[in-house]
């Protein structure tokens, strides 16, 4: 009797650990969804399941799951025209009109509903990519469920400039896939920079075969005087290539906009056309082979510049279907053009203040002619000196301020600048010798979790105008695709949760000790990289105390260990599993240095953390 009780209770403790852990699985999606209702019971995929579809439109989705359950869980799947039993079925049928990235996901006992239109139905997919479990060999039992959700922001960002460093076309694609995962929908790809001129020009071939290399590159961090690799580097995406990263993006949803620098960030170009520089005997110009603001800019004053500048953009329009170019406008010195004839002629016969109208004057003009083509510019936030182009958005990158002065004179905004945390080329922790090379700043997973990318300063009237926000991967210290992913994870789930989730259901430990945590351990088990996140629970501290206790740790991916030592040597999986509270004596007059960090399944290792305690007794 004893014994048939204790089975009993054993059996109904097992069942309730069993429904935590199932509904921790549908809480485990990124970015958080608007609502999630659970119900009792599992839907099972197993090989008898189909996956059903409405239109040819909702077949695209389908098919891409279909792959998704192949590559990842060796499971071929058949496709169904209509939905019966043990249907995962896409449907844009009853789809609500309204906001078209906007979807359902219905989870019951003998069905899966996704329902949804073109984006919204993709992000229904997302959703349901990640209800799976992380254990691939688990059956595939999916939390009964019911979501509904929609993004806060119709702008969700995420940029990588190929000018400093150059990434190939297969990897510009995986970072589409990443991005679209964690339904971000614009690439904002910075194709043109002082080191290097990215993009193919048919008409001025110049710009890629002189503007696409640079001699070698700035070695470790910046310094004037700095050490370089002697090493030449280029490269360059031809415009069949272009067109193939954005049919690409096109089939996961994402819009590509591209940006072609100017006035300022120019000297790839003008090392390939140097007559378009300051002054009558202007060059030679070299492309840049360290980083900073350079004063060679191209001149606001010679016609042949605004001729170059449009034939660039009459190739690059065909080429994108987004409704924006971006035309960077930052970072524009104004020393040559003071001195300059032509730019100063042209301030004189323009009615101009001074150079920063002249650098209005060149936005302004460059704007004219590509609304003229039907598009609509973007420029970072040094477009609203000397008076903002009229129908321009604003890129702030400079703290808040261009967003509010742009909002308010009724301009359209995309928040992007570090106070929000969204400079991913910002390192991720704050000790410097913990962390790879990098341009210094800092932008942690918390401090991009933690802001919401709503300025308060911006009248209630004009937060319409906030269409969202964005993450900028500069590259100047990121030379290669590994680093770039370790860049961008997981801070990007953060960004994807400041960008689709309403901020009052955001909560930091849910996030980031089970939902992030969750989708890393996903990751874990492929070859994308990713930064470790430092083990939850305790910070770099000073205790002094004769004894001390360390507990409550979480590791800070599913499914990893944490390891820690007593000697002040970094810890390792070599070293002592932390599994419960950790006692610490310190003699007096002693120190005993705690350090802890998380190892992956995969053997991926965190920065460690430190806690010293002292014992000041004599
Ligand atoms: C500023 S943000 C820049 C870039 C640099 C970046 C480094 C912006 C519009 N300009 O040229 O790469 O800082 O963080």
């Amino acid at each position: 009797m004893k014994k048939l009780f204790s089975l009993a209770l054993a059996l109904s403790l097992g069942a309730t650990v069993f429904a935590q852990e199932k509904k921790d699985l549908t809480l485990n999606i990124v970015p958080l969804p608007q609502h999630v209702q659970i119900n009792n019971g599992s839907f099972k995929i197993n090989a008898s399941t189909n996956i059903a579809f409405d239109s040819e439109e909702d077949k695209k989705v389908a098919v891409l799951f279909q792959d998704f359950l192949k590559s990842n869980y060796n499971l071929d799947l058949p496709l169904a025209k209509s939905a019966k039993s043990n249907s995962i079925y896409f449907s844009s049928k009853n789809a609500k009109k309204g906001n078209t990235e906007a979807y359902e996901l219905n989870i019951t006992a003998d069905k899966v509903i996704v329902g949804g239109k073109a984006a919204g139905l993709f992000y229904g997919m997302q959703s349901l990519i990640q209800l799976l479990p992380v254990d691939k060999k688990a059956s595939l039992e999916i939390q009964q469920a019911s979501i509904q959700d929609e993004p806060r922001f119709a702008y969700r960002g995420l940029h990588l400039d190929v000018g400093r460093h150059f990434f190939p076309v297969e990897f510009i694609k995986k970072y589409i896939d990443i991005l679209s995962s964690y339904k971000l929908n614009t690439f904002h790809w910075h194709l043109t920079e002082d080191q290097g001129w990215r993009i193919e020009i048919k008409s001025h071939p110049k710009l890629t075969q002189i503007g696409g290399q640079r001699k070698q590159t700035l070695l470790g961090n910046y310094k004037t005087d700095g050490d370089y690799d002697n090493t030449p580097y280029g490269g360059f995406y031809t415009q069949e290539q272009v067109k193939e990263v954005v049919a690409y993006a096109t089939s996961k949803y994402v819009t590509v906009i591209p940006e072609i620098e100017m006035p300022g960030h120019a000297l790839a170009a003008l090392s390939a056309y140097p007559e378009l520089g300051c002054g009558d005997n202007p060059g030679p110009y070299t492309a840049a082979q360290t980083w900073g603001v350079f004063d060679d800019v191209f001149c606001a004053g010679k016609e042949e510049t605004f001729k170059l500048l449009e034939d660039v953009i009459d190739e690059v329009i065909p080429l994108f279907p987004s409704e924006y170019i971006h035309i960077g406008g930052d970072e524009c010195p104004k020393t040559k053009w003071k001195t300059c004839p032509h730019c100063q002629k042209r301030i004189k016969d323009n009615n101009l203040k001074d150079e920063h109208e002249l650098q209005s004057y060149f936005i302004q003009r460059m704007e004219k002619y590509i609304n003229s083509k039907g598009k609509r510019i973007i420029g970072w936030d040094e477009i609203l000196e000397g008076g903002l182009a009229p129908n321009a958005t604003v890129m702030s990158w400079r703290g808040d301020q261009g967003a509010i002065d742009a909002a308010n004179q009724g301009h359209d905004v995309i928040i992007t600048a570090n106070s929000y945390g969204l400079y991913f080329d910002h390192k991720q922790g704050p000790d410097q010798n913990r962390e790879p090379l990098s341009i210094g700043g800092l932008s942690t997973l918390n401090s991009v979790y933690s802001s919401d990318p709503m300025p308060s300063k911006i009248s209630e009237a004009n937060k319409k105008h906030v269409l969202g926000v964005q993450a900028n991967i500069w590259t100047e210290y990121i030379g290669s695709s590994n680093k770039v992913e370790f860049t961008l994870l997981p801070r990007v789930l953060a960004l994807s949760e400041i960008a689709w989730t309403q901020p009052e259901k955001k909560n930091w430990k849910n996030f980031s000790e089970q939902r992030a945590a969750r989708q890393l351990a996903k990751l874990d088990q492929t070859s994308t990289f990713y930064r470790v996140p430092e083990v939850y629970g305790i910070k770099d501290t000073t205790i002094y105390a004769s004894e001390y206790t360390i507990e409550n740790l979480k590791p800070s991916v599913e499914g990893a260990k944490i390891f820690y030592t007593l000697d002040n040597y970094d810890p390792s999986e070599l070293d002592l599993e932390y599994t419960g509270p950790v006692k610490i004596t310190v003699p007096n007059s002693k120190e005993r240095i705690f350090k802890a960090v998380v190892v992956t399944p995969s053997g991926k290792r965190s920065n460690y953390i430190r806690v010293n305690i002292i014992n000041t007794k004599k």
